[in-house]
Order: C-alpha cells, then structure tokens, then sequence
C-alpha cells in the first residue's frame, strides 16, 4: 500500500444500489436515484466553495480538504436500473468490471457503493476479473440510507474515497498483516475472534498466534510442506527465486547442485534469459547436463529461442554435447525448424554427427514424399546431406520425382552440385 501522490486525485463511484442510497416508497426501502445530488448537499461530502472556484464542473464533487496540497475529485456513475444487491447476478458484476475497465484509464482510484447481502461475491468476483490492477478499487455500502438522521453510510462512503484517494492499493492478498482463516465457516471465525479478542492479558502478538492455530478442530491449517515455497507447476520463478533464497549449508549446496541443471533446462527451454541470468548470478555452471544428459543449450535450442541460445553461446556451453540419446542441440533445432537457432549453432561450430547424418536419409525421404519444402531446406541448412540414402537406398530427389513432387524436385535440383555435398559452413 503506497501513499498516492499529485494536487488531485480523481475517482469514479459506481453507484449499483443497496441500502446506503435506498429510499422508502410505502414504508419498504427501495433502491433509490439521486445519490449524487444528496452527496452534493451534506459538506463532508461536497466543498461547494472549492468546487466553484476550481471551476469544476456540475458532475465533479470535491471533497474537503484531507490533507495538505492534496483534493480528492470525485464524479457519481449511477447505474440503470438500480440493485437491491440479492438481485444482482454473475452478469451484473461482470457490467460492473466493464464500467470499471471502460473508465480506468481517466480515473486515479474507483469506488463501489454496493448492497451488502452480496458484496463480498462481488469483491471476489471483482479480484478475479481485473487482472493486473494497478489501481485501488473499494467496495462499500450501509445498513442504514445516508440521508437518514444517522448513517453509517456517511463514515463508510467517505472512508472508502478517503482510502482510494490517497492510497494505492493494487492488491489486497497479506503484507498489510492480514490473518488468514483458512477454511475456517464465517460462523466459527467470528466465534473464535470474540473467543481470542476476549481472553485477558494475552498480547497481540499471542492473539495473533491463537487465531492461526487450530483450537477447536475449527479449521485446517497448512502442513510445514505445503508452507513451503512449491516448485510444481511450473513455477519455475518461484523455484528460482526459493533456490536464491537458501542458505549455503552443505545440504542446501547439495539440493541447489542437483536441481539447478533441471531448472535451467526448463527457463532456457522457456526461452527465460532473466531466469538463466538470476542461475547465473546464483554461481551455477549452465553447462552442467540434467537427467536426459542435456544443456541448457539442447533446451533453448529446441524451444527455438534465439536470445537463450546467443546468452549460452557466450557463456561457453558446449555447441556439440550430445544427450543420452545421441542428439546434438543442433539436431534439436532441425527438429523443431527453427531456422534462426540453426544459424547460431552454425556460426558457433555446431556440425551433425555421422550417426544424426546417416538417420537424416530417412527423413529426407519422409519429407520428400510429403513435399515438406522447409523440412528439407532446415536439413541443408544445418549441413546435412540432402543426397544422403534412406534404409532403402533411395535418395530424397528419387523419392520426389516418383511422387510427382515437381516444387522438390526443382529445389533438390537447383541444389544440384550441392545434392551429394553439403551447405556451406557459415564463416
Ligand atoms: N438488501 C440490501 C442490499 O444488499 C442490504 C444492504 O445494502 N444493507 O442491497
């Protein structure tokens, strides 16, 4: 949570109904228009003298001032209709994140005035519809209407403009000291908060603890594992970052040296320079082979990531380590056409070995009869020998002209002098 800066802070409040804005119409309270102009009379709300001499104009309401050099600005969108929040449904809130996105960009802050009954599905639904947000977004409401005598409303609203105004609040989730209640009934939370706030003479910091615990089989906290840090699903950041953050016992040396090979396979197979920089910068060798006897480089090479394999060039990973099953990350490159790896490799001395050449004949042949034009062109431009014979004997421009392939054909032929030789090694 940061405190926002500039002269003014400029917020929209959506106003969707409930009970802070309700009118009574036959002795039942009834959602009610007009929010904005009752906020314009109640000068907690409206500082009618700042407002004209800003100029501003008639749908800008501006509060009083909250702190020095700083005025919150703020302007009532009215929805149509008007909800008695147990009415609401999936499709209101998802009108409601659509005004919020349709608006985002001219607004600093947003405010929700909201029925209680169903505010909290709307927060979660809110929390999981605008991803990435930058910006603070309060939901707030009131048990009582805000033109009554007394209200809740009047603390609740000018709280929560007070909160988007000044504070940058992206996220809620649990650095601002939030005690999680696992899965925990509502009913059994407010039980063990009167039962924990009431004990004498414990401090908050033991309150604190208690209401983490399991008392009364009243919820199930996490394990010690499930705490920890998890590496699966690919949350290779996350394992990165867990890597970074242990300490150098022998124990952690030992795990760090038998997971970084892995975990570097998998960012440069990701194509995640940042991730094989912060492994860098953690002391690890990228040269190191995992399971399958591969590199980083077999990895990068064959997620075609031009910028992984530049990065593992320059830092002196083996161009021709073969894999435990005899592949080159060259071979790797071939396999999953990348022509911009290929070249790379190339440049950097990577050749097929006699095993991947003899094998390529087959394949060559594969793709002739397909008329697989970029297959065969990967294959010359890695070196390969496009005259090389399948298991059969034949060659891929035998293997063309019988199919009737005339675009491969031509193209072997053009290569002519080169079908039987091999493309020329960059320099
Ligand atoms: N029925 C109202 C609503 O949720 C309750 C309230 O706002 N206090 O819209």
């Amino acid at each position: 949570m940061a405190r926002a800066v500039g002269p003014e802070r400029r917020l929209l409040a959506v106003y969707t109904g409930g009970t802070i804005g309700m009118r009574s119409e036959l002795g039942v309270l009834v959602p009610g228009t007009g929010l904005a102009a009752i906020l314009r009379t109640l000068p907690m709300f409206h500082d009618e003298e700042h407002a004209r001499a800003r100029g501003l104009s008639e749908d800008t309401l501006v509060l009083p001032p909250a702190s020095r050099n700083q005025r919150i600005l703020y302007t009532v969108l009215e929805c149509q209709p008007l909800f008695d929040s147990s009415d609401m449904t999936i499709a209101e809130w998802v009108c409601l994140a659509q005004t919020i996105k349709r608006h985002y960009e001219q607004y600093h802050g947003f405010v929700v005035i909201h029925g209680t009954d169903t505010m909290a599905f709307a927060a979660s639904m809110l929390s999981f519809m605008l991803e990435n947000l930058q910006k603070t977004v309060i939901l707030t409401g009131a048990q009582v209407p805000i033109h009554a005598l007394w209200s809740d409303g009047r603390e609740n609203l000018l709280g929560a403009l007070l909160m988007a105004g000044q504070y940058v609040i992206p996220e809620a989730m649990a650095g601002a000291g939030v005690i999680s209640g696992f899965d925990m009934t509502s009913e059994a939370a407010l039980a063990k908060l009167s039962y924990v706030l009431g004990q004498p003479g414990l401090s908050l910091d033991v309150r604190k603890e208690l209401l983490t615990k399991d008392l009364r089989g009243e919820m199930t906290p996490p394990s010690v594992e499930e705490r920890r840090p998890s590496l699966q699903g690919n949350t290779l950041g996350g394992g990165v970052s867990w890597l970074l953050s242990l300490s150098g016992s022998q124990e952690a040396d030992a795990l760090r040296n038998a997971l970084v090979p892995s975990l570097a396979c998998a960012a440069a197979h990701a194509g995640d320079v940042e991730a094989l920089q912060a492994l860098v910068e953690l002391g690890s060798d990228l040269g190191l082979v995992d399971f399958n006897g591969q590199t980083p480089l077999h990895a990068a090479a064959r997620g075609g990531h031009t910028e992984a394999v530049t990065m593992l060039l320059q830092r002196g990973v083996d161009v021709n380590t073969r894999d435990t099953d005899g592949f080159s990350p060259l071979l790797l490159a071939v396999r999953g056409r990348h022509p911009g790896v290929i070249g790379l490799l190339r440049e950097a001395g990577a050749s097929l070995s006699t095993q991947e050449l003899e094998e390529a004949g087959t394949e060559l042949c594969r793709l002739a009869y397909r008329a697989d034009l970029e297959g065969l062109q990967v294959w010359w431009q890695a070196g390969a020998d496009l005259g090389q014979p399948g298991y059969d004997g034949h060659s891929a421009l035998h293997v063309a002209e019988a199919a009737g392939n005339l675009a491969v054909v031509a193209f072997l032929q053009s290569l002519e002098g080169a079908v039987g030789a091999q493309a020329p090694c960059p320099e």
